[in-house]
């Protein structure tokens, strides 16, 4: 409240209806309204109905002999300081609100009405750790009360843990694989959290000392990979080229069959061909069989004759069969002829 003199004389209006106060003097008569105007009526010679400019939210009046007085109603702070955060970054660089780096966090307090009697936590604040949340709160007094505000950062700079779990089918004691091969990695993250709790990637493409990489990402949106080596994919069986040597064959001689396997990618782990028969004269076939570095199998036959061992005739033999041979022919010689049609 603060008390005012004032000089009030002046012709009673006639809108003088709502009136919280009235102040009669001696030579002036003064009222003030519920809205505040104060109106006065008197003796103008003495310059009584000057009432002073702005005099509003008049509280009470009074009226004495040359003088009156007006109590008004101090102008007060009704609300209390603005506070205004601002962040450097102004957004955050992550996804889902999270920062991935430092952040400052600062305040400007205002308040237009009344001086900022204190206020705390309002100083420049700068978050240079991974949290998975802090919050500051800035408070502020002034003639109209106290007021806060907080803000809350959420920082994660750090990129999840990938972790590799496992490689399905493991490879063989050769270290390959003849099917597709499924690498697993396990997805964590300490602050922001993982978005996937794994990966995984499967590969079906034969090859040698392939690399698989799996990368996870957390909820801030920074990654993570790991590279897995020495992916050996070979679906491929061998191929068979077999032959049976000696050529030819003889009755009850010795003989064997070879693969002649090659593979392109893994390699020769073994070759075989069955025993090769040679106890009858005649046709036959010997199965032989080769599997590569990675386990594929592949199986050809190849056919065989066995035929006699003819080395020539005895020499009593071959004269026996001259002579035999002469007389066939002298035979064929004494034969009658067939002139007569006979
Ligand atoms: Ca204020
Ligand atoms: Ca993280
Ligand atoms: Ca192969």
């Amino acid at each position: 409240m603060a008390l005012v003199g004032v000089a009030l004389v002046a012709a009673l209006s006639a809108a003088l209806l709502v009136v919280s106060g009235v102040g009669p003097g001696a030579a002036e008569a003064q009222t003030a309204q519920t809205s505040g105007t104060v109106v006065a009526w008197g003796d103008n010679s003495y310059g009584q109905t000057n009432v002073p400019p702005n005099l509003t939210d008049v509280e009470a009046i009074s009226a004495g002999w040359f003088h009156s007085l007006a109590l008004v109603v101090d102008t007060q702070d009704t609300t209390a300081p603005t506070i205004q955060a601002a962040l450097d970054p102004a957004s955050p660089g992550g996804q889902n609100g999270w920062y991935t780096g430092d952040v400052d966090v600062s305040r400007t307090v205002t308040d237009d009405e009344s001086d900022i009697s204190g206020q705390t936590g309002c100083r420049t604040q700068t978050v240079a750790a991974d949290t998975a949340g802090i919050t500051f709160t800035c408070s502020a007094t002034s003639g109209g009360g106290t007021s806060s505000e907080s803000v809350t950062v959420k920082r994660d700079a750090t990129g999840p843990n990938v972790d590799p779990v496992s490689r399905t089918p493991a490879a063989n004691s050769n270290g390959w694989n003849n099917t597709d091969v499924t690498v697993d990695w396990s997805c964590s993250d300490a602050t922001s959290g993982a978005v996937d709790p794994g990966v995984s990637r499967t590969f079906s493409t034969e090859g040698q000392n392939q690399s698989a990489v799996g990368t996870c990402t957390d909820y801030a949106g920074n990654t993570a990979s790991d590279t897995q080596t020495g992916i050996n994919i070979d679906k491929t069986a061998p191929v068979l080229n077999p032959a049976v040597s000696p050529d030819p064959l003889f009755l009850d001689g010795t003989a064997t069959a070879a693969a002649n396997a090659t593979d392109a990618l893994s390699g020769i782990a073994s070759q075989s061909c069955d025993a090769v028969d040679t106890s009858s004269v005649g046709y036959g076939t010997v199965a032989c069989t080769a599997t590569d570095l990675a386990g594929n199998t592949a199986t050809a036959n190849v056919a065989y004759r066995v035929v006699y061992d003819f080395a020539g005739f005895p020499s009593r033999l071959t004269t026996s069969l001259r002579r035999a041979t002469r007389c066939s022919t002298w035979s064929r010689r004494a034969r009658p002829s067939r002139s007569n049609g006979a």
